[in-house]
């Protein structure tokens, strides 16, 4: 379906209002419901699910250190918006079709708090997963400023709830990234990046049957889902009305599968200032940054002097990444800026010279590394079966940190596509990449390095949680693990693939 660009205005989703708020703590109730939602002009109203009747739901703004504590709560119909694949570990036929679990990306959080895949719920907590533990979640925001995100992360069906719409904003804020007076209120805005394919009728598209069907099952699990439309915050390329000033834009990549490389058709500079998880040591000019799923770039692109001219944000990334299609005029599109405002107050906000010390950490103080590969395997029906460590999610756990132990893990990609990798808790560094002898790790089990150790792109130069992991390249990053003990996840952020086993439990002990 060919629907027109530009036609509708970005949206801005709201800022949640909490239940109770003192100098102790914050309390808010967040409930997940079906809804129809006009997601383009041209098109019927979609049913979608939604947090607070929002898709994305509604940005939730803490500041660092907040005492925050959410109750998570499923109102959704018992039957699923989108076809459920129950050969799917977790997603059986002897489960509720709809689970939920809540998972803010990139929070310092109890385990219990997490969103474990399997402390999933159902409406009103009538059906619980076997790890839930508690129905009012408390994060203690022990992390500095930064653009996190919540989304669903229930085990089989994340890439489905997700797609339907669970996902939205959570944003920390503290007294460092104020004093720098970057672009503030409604000049600091969220922009959710996704894509989706829709029927004639206006529903959500999502595949049904992989490309070789398996006559006796109802199957969904494809190896990616990669839709034909780009939506910004829940609109088919929508155009936002700027002025002539800076601006700050949080870029996240929600999309299931899709890899975006960002660049403005004027080809104007971005200046990032902050990685995943904060600033910066100082901003960074930039052509383009690349955003594989889950992965976010907070950059200031500055309009002055730019009054009446339309500037469109591209994507070039191939689908899948790096080696498959290359974009069309569709997938290359992702929304439209127009200086068409007229200033309203002299721009006083600045591009900060430096920010925040970003000191390497130091290889020889892990006490551990861990080789970890990346590999395609096929299942019984003869689908694509991506697995960590050659594990499956019911595998016993075998990456068990100490509290407060470094570690460098080795993600050794044998596959043909990059993976988005995510560890839940902690941050971590990119030390680097190297290319290595596939084959031979295959024969041997054990790498041999064909290129000198690259160092992380400029823009990785900051505290991540998701990292991209090419193929034919050892990716290594190192991190510390804490402040919390538990049961905690790491998986690809490809949804189709974490949905499919590319996901395991580790542990933090004492
Ligand atoms: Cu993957």
């Amino acid at each position: 379906m060919m629907l027109s660009k530009f036609v509708d205005e970005l949206p801005i989703p709201p800022i949640l209002k909490p239940q109770w708020k003192d100098s102790v703590y914050t309390y808010y109730e967040v409930k997940m419901t079906e809804f129809k939602q006009s997601l383009h002009r041209d098109l019927n109203e979609t049913t979608v699910w939604g947090y607070e009747g929002s898709y994305p739901g509604p940005t939730i703004e803490v500041e660092s250190g907040e005492k925050v504590f959410i109750k998570w709560m499923n109102d959704l119909p018992d039957k699923h918006l989108l076809p459920v694949d129950y050969t799917v570990h977790g997603a059986h036929k002897d489960v509720q079709e709809v689970r939920t679990v809540v998972h803010v990306h990139g929070a310092c959080v109890e385990w219990e708090s997490d969103g474990y895949p399997e402390a999933w719920f159902t409406k009103g907590f009538e059906k619980v997963g076997p790890f839930f533990k508690k129905q009012v979640y408390q994060y203690d925001n022990c992390d500095r400023a930064s653009t996190l995100w919540y989304h669903d992360h229930t085990l089989g069906i994340t890439r489905l709830n997700v797609y339907a719409g669970l996902a939205g904003f959570y944003l920390i804020r503290d007294p460092l990234e104020r004093s720098f007076n970057l672009p503030s209120g409604k000049y600091d805005v969220p922009l959710v990046i996704q894509d989706k394919t829709f029927n004639q009728d206006g529903s959500l598209y999502y595949p049904k049957q992989p490309q070789k069907p398996v006559p006796e099952l109802e199957t969904s699990i494809v190896p990616e889902f990669f839709g034909d439309t780009i939506l910004v915050n829940g609109k088919v390329y929508p155009y936002l009305n700027v002025e002539p000033r800076k601006y700050r834009f949080r870029l996240l990549n929600a999309a299931n599968s899709r890899f975006f490389r960002i660049k403005l058709d004027s080809g104007q500079r971005m200046y990032l200032i902050a990685t995943e998880r904060g600033l910066m040591q100082q901003p960074l000019g930039v052509n383009e940054i690349m955003l594989s799923p889950a992965e976010r770039a907070d950059v200031i692109i500055d309009f002055t002097n730019l009054e009446g001219k339309h500037i469109i944000m591209t994507n070039d990334a191939p689908a899948p990444f790096p080696s498959g299609d290359p974009v069309n005029e569709h997938t290359g599109t992702v929304m439209q800026f127009r200086v068409t405002r007229p200033l309203a107050n002299v721009d006083t906000s600045v591009i900060p010279a430096y920010m925040m010390p970003y000191p390497l950490m130091n290889e020889q103080s892990a006490s551990k590394s861990r080789n970890l590969t990346f590999t395609d395997n096929m299942d019984r029906y003869g689908r694509p079966l991506m697995l960590l460590d050659n594990k499956q999610w019911d595998d016993p756990i075998t990456e068990n940190p100490k509290l407060g132990s470094t570690e460098i893990w080795y993600l050794i990609n044998l596959s043909p596509d990059s993976h988005p990798i995510h560890i839940h808790l902690i941050d971590f560094q990119v030390i680097d990449r190297r290319n290595f002898d596939v084959d031979r790790y295959n024969k041997e089990k054990s790498i041999h390095y064909t290129g000198p150790p690259l160092p992380p792109e400029p823009q990785e130069r900051g505290w991540k949680d998701t990292v991209r992991a090419d193929p034919n390249q050892v990716t290594r990053i190192i991190m510390k693990f804490g402040p919390f003990t538990g049961l905690y996840v790491w998986h690809c952020h490809m949804l189709e693939h974490e949905d499919y086993e590319m996901m395991r439990p580790f542990i933090v002990i004492r």
